[in-house]
């Protein structure tokens, strides 16, 4: 190589330069190696990472765990995962990250982009099994058809004598509309979609599907609870949609979400309790302590509102109970507890009262199954999950002299030794958290599952009608038994049952479907009427009186948990579904499918 000289610059000089150019020119290749390979470390959410990565180096495909990657490679529609994957240009993602971070500042719902039919490639088992569950088993299929038919007689009454309202009321054959839905009608209606889905009785569905289509009308103007609206009309919904694909479901289901919003316009973010869902005003219930929200209400919404952002695109449904979250997250806890009421305004804790039934339940529910369903990456609530099951563990969960394991209602730091039926549901909670908790514990949590499971159904059999009153206690001699006349109530309540559904599902016990056709045959001959199911006033009478009453949660919870377990596990398989906490069935969502940011 020849080097001209250049005038005025010395040879030497001239060297100078040259090796200070070669120089600054390898640190700066040097410093561009290190911001491609700095790259790799980003989150896959940083748009810089998808315009210089390929798609495929971004978005690992994965669904399930690791090894049902490497595994199951095969899903429900028998193509590879690979073939199935939803494609994204970059441009797309890059567009639709910054929806999701702007979302605060747009209406609710701007994109229809989610696919169905990739969605449901994703799947790892078909949604009703190889056959809608149906158990090899003669009795049990027998015991099935029971259900079915229990299914079909609430039905049919209903839509007989109260076609459009909330519920049915059998002994005056009449409609009952009720306060909580803010003008919303038909509640029994959409309850009962994925049950008449499920059990495949398809007249009666499509007359369901036509009257929402046709019928639902969803510009009411009255005070809702934030709550049932949500656990009811938006579970209800979604389960819909996500079984059926029918793009009405989703249309519908958008409107209301968007209509709840404005619930969450308080200083912390915490909704409260009653919202009137035509001015979107909203206040809490008069009877909750100074103006207070219900943990068991604020905290069961982060479900149905991950999947309002799912099938949006717009995260503002997560932002919101993401919010919820970690206020609840930072706050202090009394020994580790986290009591039911909570001031909106403050974000302080209003009482010291605790429970896992009435109040409090289904909040800890949604921790374990937020995680379950965001495909076990939601590590803030397992951790959240497991540290109140400790404080519950710790403080609540007695023994009784007995022998039957329950869990007390704590009164700043008193124990009231009663135990509600709404508090049966943790058999089924603690049931499926057993697997991902610490190892060693696994046991035990089936263990302890187990016993408030035997317990909840001693308070069934313990009675004259063999079902269970609504509260009973541990401290007035006789246990597992309700002592005040105002507890002996039953109104066809499903926690009990639902505990069975799980416990069989994740032991095989044969107990549990005994116990399951105890109630059945309890239910049918204390509470099948003549035109319908009602709930009765004294589980302890020998001759019943009737509450007059079909609640949607029978025809949705009860009836669907006990279908459910008289099938074979494959129908709704817990790998890809999560129940809300009415048993509308939730899909897992899949990292790889999702179009939100994961939650972390
Ligand atoms: C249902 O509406 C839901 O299960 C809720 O979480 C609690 N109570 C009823 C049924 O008892």
């Amino acid at each position: 190589m020849v080097f001209r000289k250049l005038p005025g610059v010395s040879a030497s000089g001239m060297g100078l330069r040259l090796s200070q150019k070669f120089v600054f020119l390898l640190f700066l290749s040097g410093l561009v190696t290190l911001c491609f390979g700095a790259l790799f470390f980003l989150p896959d959410s940083v748009r810089l990472k998808r315009i210089f990565l390929s798609k495929t180096e971004s978005q690992p495909v994965t669904v399930g765990s690791e090894n049902d990657a490497k595994t199951d490679k095969k899903n429900a529609g028998g193509e590879t995962l690979e073939e199935v994957m939803p494609s994204r240009s970059k441009t797309e993602s890059a567009s639709k990250d910054e929806k999701v971070t702007s979302s605060s500042n747009q209406g609710a719902n701007t994109d229809t982009s989610f696919d169905y039919n990739k969605f449901k490639k994703c799947l790892l088992k078909p949604p009703l099994g190889i056959e809608h569950g149906k158990p090899s088993d003669p009795q049990t299929l027998q015991r099935r058809e029971k259900v079915k038919e229990m299914m079909k007689f609430a039905w049919d009454n209903y839509k007989s004598f109260a076609w459009g309202k909330n519920e049915l009321r059998p002994l005056t054959r009449n409609g009952h509309i009720g306060n909580m839905f803010g003008g919303l009608r038909g509640a029994s209606i959409v309850d009962s979609l994925d049950t008449l889905y499920i059990m495949g009785l398809m007249d009666e569905y499509n007359d369901a599907k036509e009257w929402v289509e046709t019928s639902l009308d969803l510009n009411s103007n009255g005070e809702a609870s934030l709550f049932e609206v949500n656990i009811r009309y938006v579970g209800g919904l979604l389960s819909a949609y996500y079984l059926t694909g029918d793009e009405m479901f989703k249309r519908k289901v958008m409107v209301l979400g968007e209509k709840l919003l404005p619930a969450f316009n308080t200083p912390t973010g915490i909704p409260r309790g009653v919202i009137n869902l035509g001015s979107g005003t909203s206040w809490s219930w008069g009877w909750a302590s100074a103006g207070s929200s219900i943990l068991a209400e604020f905290g069961t919404l982060h479900l149905e509102f991950v999947h309002l952002s799912e099938l949006s695109n717009n995260g503002i449904y997560t932002e919101k109970v993401m919010n919820i979250r970690k206020l609840l997250n930072k706050i202090e806890k009394p020994h580790g507890l986290y009591p039911n009421f909570l001031s909106p305004v403050s974000g302080n804790w209003v009482q010291h009262h605790v429970s896992i039934g009435g109040l409090g339940d289904s909040f800890y529910e949604y921790l374990i199954k937020s995680y379950l369903m965001s495909d076990k990456t939601d590590e803030e609530a397992k951790k959240m999950y497991y540290s109140a099951l400790e404080a519950i563990e710790a403080n609540l969960v007695q023994k009784s002299p007995g022998g039957l394991t329950y869990m007390a209602e704590w009164r700043g730091g008193i124990l009231d030794h009663k135990m509600g039926h709404l508090a049966c549901f943790s058999g089924g909670m603690v049931v499926i958290g057993a697997d991902d908790g610490a190892p060693e514990k696994r046991q035990h949590y089936l263990d302890l599952a187990a016993e408030i499971t035997h317990t909840c159904h001693e308070s069934y059999s313990r009675s004259a009608t063999k079902l269970g009153p609504e509260a009973f206690r541990f401290d007035g001699g006789a246990e597992a038994t309700a002592t005040r006349l105002s507890d002996r109530y039953y109104i066809l309540r499903p926690e009990v049952i639902e505990s069975y559904m799980y416990m069989w599902r994740l032991t095989h016990d044969p107990k549990y479907r005994e116990w399951g056709w105890e109630a059945v045959e309890a239910l049918e001959q204390h509470c099948r009427v003549e035109a319908g199911f009602s709930g009765i006033r004294d589980v302890y009478a020998q001759t019943v009186s009737h509450d007059n009453m079909q609640q949607s949660f029978f025809l949705s919870e009860t009836l669907k948990y006990l279908y459910l377990l008289f099938s074979d596990d494959d129908l709704l398989p817990l790998e890809d579904w999560v129940f809300n906490t009415e048993a509308h069935p939730l899909p897992v969502v899949r990292k790889s499918f999702s179009l939100q940011k994961q939650v972390k």
